[in-house]
């Protein structure tokens, strides 16, 4: 950990239950002014930092965009940026998802900048997080840190309130149209069908589950949008063993099928 930042980031943020309750109904909650403004640009030397260097799991989500990804997704700055790591191994945002699962343990899966600079970007599609991960058991959650304002038309998140509880649908091609999802539900769904954008400024953020069905729009502003996520694990997960699809993070599980999701990477935080 670095000595100049460890002041950045150790500070607690309060959960209310008021929060939890929303969480665990809606399947997503937001949070405001979780960082200050020097963690904010700490965070945000870091993506930059990270996106000249283009180290370890670099691609863009939305195909092969070239020297201008539509969805730059960087995997695991936590590795290779003190800020990153001290980010998370600071606390706050893992306390946070231990407030909201009620888990006496909280580990990193992995982290994952992702950037939708101006000119052409594409939206992040209509999906759920949990067909991507080794998990067998929903429960995992990610933090979407804003680390600049974002509106709609910036990329913000929108969700689908109460879509947690849905089921875990097939992984969607973040190629595509963005709303293939939609066909896969039940009519009854598509009426409950409302997105929610939730618009942020830079330094707070949204907590959603993973099976809680999200979107954002493609960028059409002249500035940045850059969002740093956090996934954890909290306990009661177990490794899907094979029956899930394969992720860049496999190597480094420890886990045999059936026993708690573990490994070499998933670093513990709380
Ligand atoms: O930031 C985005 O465009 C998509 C984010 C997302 O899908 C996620 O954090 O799970």
């Amino acid at each position: 950990m670095s000595d100049t930042k460890t002041s950045l980031f150790t500070a607690p943020y309060p959960v209310s239950d008021e929060k939890i309750e929303f969480y665990r109904t809606n399947g997503y909650v937001r949070f405001d002014d979780v960082l200050n403004h020097e963690e904010v640009e700490a965070l945000r030397a870091a993506v930059d930092r990270a996106k000249q260097r283009k180290a370890g799991f670099v691609r863009d989500l939305a195909g092969d965009g070239g020297g201008n990804p539509k969805i730059l997704q960087m995997l695991n700055l936590w590795e290779t940026n003190d800020e990153a790591r001290d980010y998370l191994q600071g606390g706050r945002v893992a306390q946070m998802a231990a407030r909201l699962t009620g888990s006496s343990e909280i580990r990193v899966y992995h982290d994952q900048a992702l950037v939708k600079d101006p000119g052409p970007s594409a939206a992040s599609p209509w999906h759920q997080d949990q067909p991507y991960w080794p998990s067998k058991e929903p429960g995992m959650l990610s933090c979407w840190m804003a680390l600049d304002d974002v509106t709609i038309d910036r990329g913000c998140m929108q969700f689908i309130a109460g879509s947690h509880l849905w089921g875990e649908f097939d992984p969607i091609s973040f190629e595509g149209s963005g709303s293939e999802l939609k066909d896969l539900v039940s009519e009854e769904q598509r009426e409950a069908w409302k997105p929610i954008p939730v618009e942020l400024k830079a330094g707070s953020c949204t907590f959603h589950h993973g099976l809680t069905f999200h979107y954002t729009k493609p960028n059409t502003t002249d500035k940045p949008r850059r969002a740093l996520v956090a996934i954890f694990i909290p306990n009661g997960i177990t490794y899907a063993g094979d029956e899930k699809m394969s992720s860049p993070f496999d190597a480094s599980i420890t886990s045999k099928k059936g026993e708690p999701l573990r490994g070499e990477k998933f670093i513990q935080l709380v």
